[in-house]
């Protein structure tokens, strides 16, 4: 057993993760090993480069449903690579390609090119929710950015502010201020990494706006390459990694309604469950409403078909 909880398969020479918790995969002829395992998404070593793979996995409340909503892999996937296109003006990303990919994952996976990955979570807000709004509610401020009074949760914020988080490998993220960001990547990255998490958010915002769609909040996650250039890492822009509402039902001073997951979270508000491990098995026909709402998702942000 390797340390990482890895060992190596005599049978097929692939690594494979034991731990408990963790779907133990073997892909006989496939040339990558499994080097991190997250929620909904795996990400394997292929020579050089990297293979992130989206599963059809979907988290409530931060529990993983037993269910998949088929299709949600490839959807998010798509809309990350889309964004990644309409973003090649504010930063260079870690995409090599959405095609040169091991035929089981096709549409899924993204090969890319292998970053040092800074380790903190760069986030902007446009709108009060999350821990954004637990952090206000307590200080009045979000790392150390001081918001006017009055605001509750779902309210739009004057300017969209850049709140980083530690990347915690276990537990929660903790909130950061630009002293403890500059301290940990140095002055200049620091401030690039404002410069351009505002900046991805505020075209991914306008985009949406302009189909319907309010993005509350994302989360970016940056590399740099061995030249030392900061790239754009991980997803970009999907539901995984923001908030979507529908800007025709926003309001604020209430929990917004989420575009993608709103069924989930109505149906299992209705159950008996402590919103713990193990979550319960999705019905088929909250099956089928959430998948059209993450097409539709797709659908109204690309213009494509899903
Ligand atoms: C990298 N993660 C997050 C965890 C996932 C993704 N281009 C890169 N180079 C090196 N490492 C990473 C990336 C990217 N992106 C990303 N951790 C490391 C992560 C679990 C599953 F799909």
């Amino acid at each position: 057993m390797a340390p990482d909880g890895t060992r190596t398969s005599p049978r097929y020479g692939v690594r494979h993760v034991t731990g408990a918790a963790v779907t133990v995969r073997f892909f006989p002829g496939v040339p990558v090993e499994l080097v991190h395992s997250g929620k909904v998404r795996e990400l394997y070593a292929d020579g050089d480069d990297i293979v992130m793979v989206a599963s059809d996995r979907v988290s409530v409340y931060d529990v993983v449903l037993p269910t998949p909503i088929p299709g949600k892999g490839v959807v998010l996937t798509q809309l990350s690579l889309w964004w990644f296109g309409q973003l090649t003006d504010v930063i260079a990303n870690h995409v090599i390609s959405g095609s040169d990919v091991p035929a089981q994952w096709a549409g899924r996976a993204i090969r890319c090119r292998r970053l040092r990955m800074l380790p903190v979570e760069c986030i902007a807000r446009g709108y009060l929710a999350g821990l954004g709004l637990a952090a206000y509610n307590e200080t009045g401020t979000i790392c150390d950015v001081r918001l006017p009074p009055g605001l509750g949760e779902g309210s739009r914020l004057p300017e969209p502010v850049f709140t980083p988080t530690t990347k915690a490998a276990a537990g929660h993220d903790e909130p950061m201020t630009r002293a403890d960001l500059a301290a940990l990547v140095g002055a200049r990255v620091a401030a690039e990494l404002e410069r351009v998490t505002l900046e991805v958010y505020r075209r991914g915002a306008a985009l949406a706006a302009a189909r319907g769609i309010l993005i509350a909040d994302t989360k970016l996650e940056f590399g740099l390459a061995p030249d030392g250039a900061l790239v754009l890492a991980d997803e970009v822009l999907t539901s995984d990694s923001s908030r979507f509402w529908p800007a025709s039902q926003w309001q604020p001073n209430r929990p917004q309604r989420s575009l993608d997951k709103q069924f989930l979270r109505d149906w299992s508000a209705g159950l008996d469950w402590d919103r713990k491990p193990p979550g319960p098995v999705i019905p088929s026909d909250v099956v089928a409403a959430t998948r059209a709402r993450y097409q539709e998702l797709y659908t109204r942000l690309t213009d494509r078909n899903a």
